[in-house]
């Protein structure tokens, strides 16, 4: 039998001798039930003061906020080393890494025998959604890592009351990770769908080790989502009040870095907000949506915070974002100003601190800022983050802790394109809103480990996100279709359309808010549109500009569709579609097929 430090929190003995397998095999000196209390969240805090894991930060300008730099080979998602792993290859399909289930097993077991020597194991009893909603799931996340707890404290509902809601324990995801000796060689995300299982080494990154956000909410659970009926989205969702006091919602998918939390926190203009228009933000970056007894689909938002990226955020691109990290928040990879003991990352401000460290732990000159080197030379690194609680944002929904979720008016894709998609088109029907999904593509950012800038194809941002084959994904989206009596409208937007010099047309932020009143309009029937090859694009009238510099010609050029440029893009799909595999539904290649004859009459 096991000892633990505290009171366990469950008596299930599936669960109870989970934990005694994975204590086995990492040999903690200790372990710890982790019950949710401030009390003990504040004594891991001082413990993790103490041995330097976090910084404090000033108690004045940031109450209860810490900071907190990774090893500088683990700044961000390593997709190259996160696996599918499932009984079939064909079952994970071509777009995920896939391992042999038992193969993994033993290959991480290796890597974890003895990996928490010398270290406490953490049990973190954990929710995504609710307790007790319909939507809710739970899992048990096992670490060695005191900043995994801290964050997981924040980003998921934690303790006693979870532990309780998972009764027996059957169905629950079992997590298991350890920083070990933080080997990038052997670094390792595994996701063992088939056994309701996660497994993560040698990383101390958040998307890597929190295990609640992609490995649990995206991929574990789009897998899930196939099998019972309902889906798993890396999607924002914001809710619109007009001046009656009506919300409607939209949820949106863009690809990672791209600006979802900036549009989930949107303030409307000047000229929507003195009309009496309020924003509201569910959530930035995961919904779950399941059909609703009245058929339309409902959200939820199953996280408790946001893991944010902190470069560019600041009082203009995103005031509520800033204004939700300014208390109880962890910060990962930023500049630590040491004059006031308070961070800084590029695009916070124009005032770069003179007395810094930067997120390599080195002091920093700021007149050494290079943009073409902005890994080496800047304060923070360009995928910093700040774990915030939703509760501090001063836009949260009053719905955000609503079971039942709310419901989506629409459902909008995006992608950063310079040339390509117009501002915004809206598909024809749930069949071709799929396919405009399948083909989202955009250029790379850094939340990602790779190169930076080149196009991707990413489907409904999920690339790399999905626990199971990618064609089956777009089946599972065309089969909801079916059982969604009153389904979304769905959308495509690009912010990030550039003029010949490489400047960006649209204003974007607050004012993509005038995007959205299209949107809502369209779904309530109350503007035409104009029917294109693609879809149904914007008259330029009835995209309010009001207030805005920019002339009738920009926004024409914003809505036009280029048929040279999406005839090339036409190819760059098939070959796409080619790599998912045999599995991409025959709805989506007449798609395909449908769109070219169109572009080409
Ligand atoms: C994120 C990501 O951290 O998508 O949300 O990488
Ligand atoms: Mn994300």
């Amino acid at each position: 039998m096991i000892k633990f430090q505290n009171k366990p929190l469950t008596e299930s003995k599936y669960i109870l001798d989970w934990i005694e397998d994975m204590a086995k095999m990492t040999k903690p000196d200790k372990i710890v039930w982790i019950d949710g209390s401030e009390e003990q969240a504040e004594a891991l805090r001082a413990e993790a003061v103490s041995t330097g894991e976090l910084i404090k930060l000033n108690p004045e300008l940031l109450p209860n906020c810490y900071l907190h730099r990774t090893a500088v080979n683990d700044v961000a998602r390593v997709e190259g080393r996160t696996f599918i792993c499932t009984k079939k290859k064909e079952d994970a399909g071509n777009i995920n890494n896939w391992i042999e289930p038992g193969e993994c097993y033993a290959r991480l077991t290796k890597l974890f025998t003895g990996s928490m020597q010398g270290r406490t194991m953490y049990i973190i009893p954990y929710a995504m959604g609710q307790v007790g909603s319909d939507f809710a799931k739970y899992g048990i996340e096992l670490t060695d890592s005191i900043y995994v707890v801290l964050n997981m404290l924040i980003m998921t509902r934690v303790g006693a009351k979870v532990a309780e809601a998972m009764g027996d324990g059957k169905g629950f995801i079992k997590g298991l990770h350890s920083k070990a000796t933080l080997d990038a060689d052997n670094r390792y995300i595994c996701h063992f769908p088939e056994d309701n299982t996660i497994w993560s080494v040698n990383s101390g990154y958040g998307g890597n080790v929190l295990l609640g956000k992609k490995c649990f909410a995206l991929r574990i659970a789009s897998y899930l989502g196939r099998k019972e009926g309902w889906m798993a989205e890396h999607m924002l969702i914001l809710g619109i009040e007009n001046p009656e006091g009506e919300i409607k919602y939209v949820s949106a998918a863009f690809p990672s870095a791209c600006g979802k939390t900036n549009l989930a926190m949107l303030i409307p203009p000047e000229y929507y907000r003195k009309k009496g228009y309020k924003t509201w933000c569910v959530g930035d970056d995961i919904a779950w949506l399941r059909v609703g007894k009245d058929g339309r689909l409902w959200a939820i938002n199953p996280e408790n915070g946001f893991f944010g990226v902190a470069p560019g955020t600041n009082e203009h691109s995103n005031p509520n974002a800033l204004h939700t990290a300014m208390r109880d928040t962890i910060f990962t990879n930023v500049g630590l100003n040491t004059d006031n003991n308070t961070v800084w990352w590029e695009g916070l401000n124009d005032n770069p601190p003179v007395h810094c460290i930067n997120w390599k732990g080195e002091v920093w000159d700021y007149r050494k800022y290079d943009k073409a080197d902005k890994v080496n030379t800047s304060a923070a690194h360009p995928n910093s983050r700040f774990t915030a609680m939703a509760k501090n944002c001063p836009c949260i929904s009053k719905e955000f802790d609503n079971p039942a979720g709310v419901p989506i008016s629409a459902i909008i894709f995006g992608g950063r394109r310079a040339k390509t998609a117009p501002l915004v088109y809206q598909s024809f029907n749930w069949q071709h809103g799929t396919f405009v999904g399948s083909i989202m593509a955009s250029e790379t950012t850094a939340a990602a480990a790779g190169a930076v800038g080149v196009v991707r194809r990413d489907p409904m941002a999920m690339r790399p996100f999905v626990g199971y084959d990618m064609g089956d994904y777009f089946a599972h989206w065309l089969e909801m279709g079916k059982v969604i009596p009153n389904p979304p409208k769905i959308f495509h937007v690009n912010w990030f359309r550039t003029d010949d010099e490489g400047h960006f047309i649209w204003p974007g932020f607050g004012d993509n808010m005038r995007v959205l009143m299209w949107i809502l309009a369209r779904c309530e029937g109350k503007v035409d549109a104009k029917e294109t090859a693609i879809g149904y694009v914007p008259y330029a009238e009835d995209i309010n500009i009001e207030g805005l510099d920019i002339s009738k010609e920009t926004l024409n050029d914003l809505l036009s569709v280029d048929k040279k440029s999406w005839l090339e893009d036409v190819e760059n799909i098939k070959a796409f579609y080619e790599q998912i595999g045999e599995r991409v539904p025959a709805e989506l290649k007449e798609e395909l097929a449908a769109l070219e004859a169109r572009l080409k009459k």
